[in-house]
């Protein structure tokens, strides 16, 4: 994609003053995306490119973020800031349909910044802040949301979509792959129970954000404070314990998502501690019996689901997630089987540590 060609995309939204520079920001998994700037004196934008084969209804998808928004924009102190604002086309509409790709835009938060991974308790402590006030703000909103990824973090779909990628075995890899498969069959069992308990209403639905790893929070660049939770492509209704256990997924890894040394990749329990410190500091109250009980499990199941999910697209000759190179999903793999048996190992002291905070 030349500049000539983002320029003309970027024009085609609602922004004040003058393009100066686009520049594309980080490497994400799904999307691409950029940074527009504008001449002295007006706001700067992020602009999108929302991958089609991931979000079939991007139109949906941009509904769902945008009532989301306005819905925390009414209640919080700095409208600008403590929420994404999406920032429409000319024509009225949140994307820009060109050459059958979807672009969207929002506004660029100035003084803020994320990471890729938590380096400090207090940044935990912020992070599970974050996403307990997104579920809070969100608690009494009652407009449905469409379903943009179907299943989303439900295993139910996820082991149907897997049986069918095994038996397709579309790359010829399933032969190599014994060991890894016997991880995720040795689970199924103990996993969909769990999710019986969603389909039944005992564990309740709610807003949630669905992708909750640290790189989806913006902090304070001067304080470290959160400010809000981005990347909302996933907003959706699920079971509030997806986003408690995708974010421990992510802040208690003392490796990397796909960390080719599995010596470094293990659950650090004092992350898991600031983390849900931070989160019950927001929801606590309004919790149920089932959502406290199931909390420390979430992060089992949300790594567990990641396991499946990177294998499966390693089998299916990695169609969905962007890859550097050919074995990267299944070293993710790996890496992320390895943080899953970490946690198991210390699964009774994660359920103390929650009993713990709650007394
Ligand atoms: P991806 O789907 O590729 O993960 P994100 O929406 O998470 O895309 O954006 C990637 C990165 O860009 C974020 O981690 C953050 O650093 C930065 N970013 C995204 N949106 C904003 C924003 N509105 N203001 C400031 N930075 C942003
Ligand atoms: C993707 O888009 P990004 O990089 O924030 C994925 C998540 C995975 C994550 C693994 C829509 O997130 O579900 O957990 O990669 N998002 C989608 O890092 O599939
Ligand atoms: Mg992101």
């Amino acid at each position: 994609m030349n500049n000539q060609q983002l320029t003309a995309i970027a024009s085609a939204f609602a922004i004040q003053g003058d393009i100066l520079s686009i520049k594309q920001l980080g490497e994400g998994f799904i999307n691409d995306t950029y940074i527009v700037t504008t001449t002295d004196g007006n706001p700067n934008y992020i602009l999108q490119r929302k991958n089609h084969n991931v979000f079939p209804d991007v139109a949906g998808m941009m509904d769902n973020i945008a009532a989301v928004t306005a819905h925390i924009k009414a209640k919080v102190a700095d409208p600008l800031r403590h929420t994404l604002t999406v920032i429409p086309a000319l024509d009225g509409k949140l994307y820009v349909e060109r050459d059958g790709n979807f672009w969207a835009m929002c506004l660029f938060i100035e003084g803020s910044k994320s990471y890729e991974r938590a380096d400090s308790l207090q940044l935990a402590y912020q992070g599970g802040v974050g996403i307990g006030r997104f579920q809070s703000l969100l608690a009494d909103f009652t407009t449905p949301l469409n379903e943009t990824i179907k299943g989303f973090h439900n295993i139910r779909h996820r082991f149907n979509q897997w049986d069918e990628a095994i038996a397709a075995d579309r790359a010829s890899r399933v032969a190599e792959l014994t060991e890894e498969i016997e991880w995720i069959e040795s689970r199924r069992k103990t996993m969909l129970d769990f999710w019986s308990l969603v389909e039944s209403g005992v564990i309740p639905m709610r807003v949630t954000h669905n992708d909750t790893k640290i790189s989806n929070i913006l902090f304070d660049e001067a304080t470290d404070r959160v400010l809000c939770a981005i990347d909302l492509d996933t907003v959706m209704t699920s079971t509030s314990l997806n986003d408690f256990g995708d974010a421990i997924r992510s802040y208690t890894n003392t490796g990397a998502e796909d960390d080719t040394d599995l010596d470094n990749v293990n659950m650090n329990i004092d992350m898991f501690r600031a983390y849900a410190e931070g989160y019950l500091s927001e929801r606590q109250s309004t919790m149920t019996e089932s959502e406290i009980e199931w909390l420390a499990f979430s992060g089992l199941y949300i790594t567990f689901e990641q396991v499946l999910r990177f294998l499966m697209d390693y089998i299916d000759g990695d169609r969905y997630y962007k890859i550097a190179y050919p074995t990267h999903n299944l070293v993710r793999t790996h890496a992320q089987y390895k943080l899953l048996r970490s946690m198991e190992e210390q699964y009774d002291d994660m359920r103390r540590i929650v009993v713990n905070l709650l007394s």
